[in-house]
């Protein structure tokens, strides 16, 4: 736990810093290299206040007031921690952070959106999720990074509601923000339901991202999350039950990447939607895409690439599990198409609905150690037109929903330890066994799971 210090003691800290910073003498067997202190501000308000005279509670819109201006703001304090350094932090206790200060287009803090300048950790206190919900009739997005590097944990965003990018949090050129441990459901957006990163950093670990919608307008995308040009990092994390919109045509039902950098790690994607549209789970319209350890199913598209449409992108799956992904006119699992290039390693396509796994010809790709239950694929001799027998879509450990390859599965030792991850989906250590297995899942193979059939025979 952070501790409080008084904001006397804060002042004298300050007072000290800036005699530093001017030059004047220090006293005697100071530090001349005296480390960077940092703030941490309580939110003591679930209220949506901007008082610009303090009042005695604290809001995190006047949190965040506080940390744009890097001053005491509308009753909030800023307790200033000494050396040996750290980041800008505000705590918010769990609760129910109803914003309803109702204006759209606003960046000043004012109204709407939570408008961030500046590097801060904005994190939940106390173990359960601290919740950004938009009031009734909201009409803004609710967290917008406009600059610095924002670290946000333990946050549940809901309710954003925007005719631009990004209806839970958007994130502009040169500013980063990760989010650890927090969801975004139920947002809504013209690209990029949940989240839109305007060609900034933007990394999500043990998080969520789940019905979310773009809205009825045409070229709207990415139901999830939309990357335009930057830097988005899934790791351990879900995107589930997103899509673009019934009504319009929507690429990328889950996520869509436009010339950006894209990398899912140890992710499950599933449920997603693509509506009149390409790419159920992810749209790749060039950039830079990898999936490693990563499960896609059950996602469907009503054009091609149920689960991934690729066009010009440069892309890269290896240990990826794809099953029950549906696409009406091609590619149930994946589509690629243009100049981009799609290298395969240790990767399972299976079981696509209403079009054949991979399409159409010419499907090219690089890589190899691959399984497809059709000939779609075109992924050789014994790798296709097999039964990959997997399990349903679990809880097998780990932070995702996997599927596991049941016993006999060809999956099993059937891949290649070369570029083979150390770890499966789960964390789970790689390889088992003879060698590293396709797909997402690796299979233990520990003494207990191989006594136990003897004892039962
Ligand atoms: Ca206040
Ligand atoms: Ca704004
Ligand atoms: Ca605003
Ligand atoms: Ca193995």
């Amino acid at each position: 736990m952070y501790r409080r210090i008084s904001p006397l003691l804060g002042t004298a800290i300050v007072g000290a810093m800036a005699a530093w910073l001017l030059g004047l003498p220090m006293p005697a067997g100071a530090d001349v290299a005296a480390p960077a202190s940092f703030a941490i501000v309580n939110v003591t308000t679930t209220a949506d206040e901007y008082d610009s005279v303090p009042n005695g509670d604290c809001s995190l819109r006047e949190a965040i007031q506080s940390q744009n201006d890097n001053a005491n703001f509308g009753g909030c304090v800023r307790g200033i921690v000494p050396g040996p350094g750290g980041t800008d932090t505000i705590l918010l206790p769990s609760g129910a952070y109803t914003l309803s200060r109702i204006g759209a287009e606003d960046d000043l803090n004012l109204t709407g959106d939570l408008d961030l300048r500046g590097s801060v950790v904005i994190s939940a206190t106390q173990g359960t999720a601290a919740n950004v919900v938009g009031a009734t009739d909201w009409n803004d997005r609710l967290l917008h990074v406009l600059s610095g590097t924002v670290t946000l944990k333990g946050l549940a965003v809901s309710g954003g509601d925007v005719g631009g990018g990004g209806g839970g949090m958007r994130i502009e050129a040169g500013a980063t923000a990760s989010v650890s441990g927090s969801s975004f459901t139920n947002n809504s957006a013209f690209r990029g339901g949940g989240l839109y990163n305007g060609s900034g950093v933007l990394t999500l670990v043990n998080s969520t991202v789940s019905f979310n919608e773009t809205q009825e307008v045409f070229g709207n995308g990415g139901g999830g999350i939309y990357n335009d040009s930057g830097v988005l990092t899934l790791i351990n994390s879900t995107v589930s039950y997103n899509e673009t919109h019934p009504d319009a045509i929507g690429l990328g039902g889950g996520i869509a990447n436009q010339e950006g950098t894209l990398a899912l790690i140890g992710a499950s994607l599933y449920g997603n939607a693509a509506h009149g549209a390409s790419g159920g789970a992810i749209e790749v319209f060039g950039g830079t895409v990898t999936l490693t350890n990563t499960t896609v199913t059950g996602n469907a598209a009503d054009d091609v690439g149920g689960g991934l449409h690729s066009v010009d992108g440069t892309v890269t799956l290896t240990n990826v599990t794809f099953s029950d992904n549906s696409a009406l006119s091609g590619g149930g699992g994946i589509y690629s198409f243009g100049s981009g290039s799609l290298t395969l390693v240790n990767t399972i396509v299976a079981d696509s609905q209403l079009s054949e796994n991979c399409g159409p010809a010419p499907f090219t790709f690089t890589g190899g150690f691959n399984l497809s239950s059709d000939g779609s694929c075109d992924f050789g001799a014994g790798r296709d037109n097999v039964d990959v027998l997997l399990g349903p879509l679990a809880d097998n450990g780990g932070s995702t929903l996997t599927h596991l390859p049941l016993p006999g599965s060809p999956a099993i030792d059937g891949g290649t330890n070369t570029g083979c991850p150390d770890t499966d989906q789960r964390g789970q250590a790689r390889p088992q066994g003879a060698a590293c297995d396709v797909g997402a899942v690796e299979v233990e193979t520990s003494p207990l799971l191989l006594f136990v059939p003897l004892v039962l025979r």
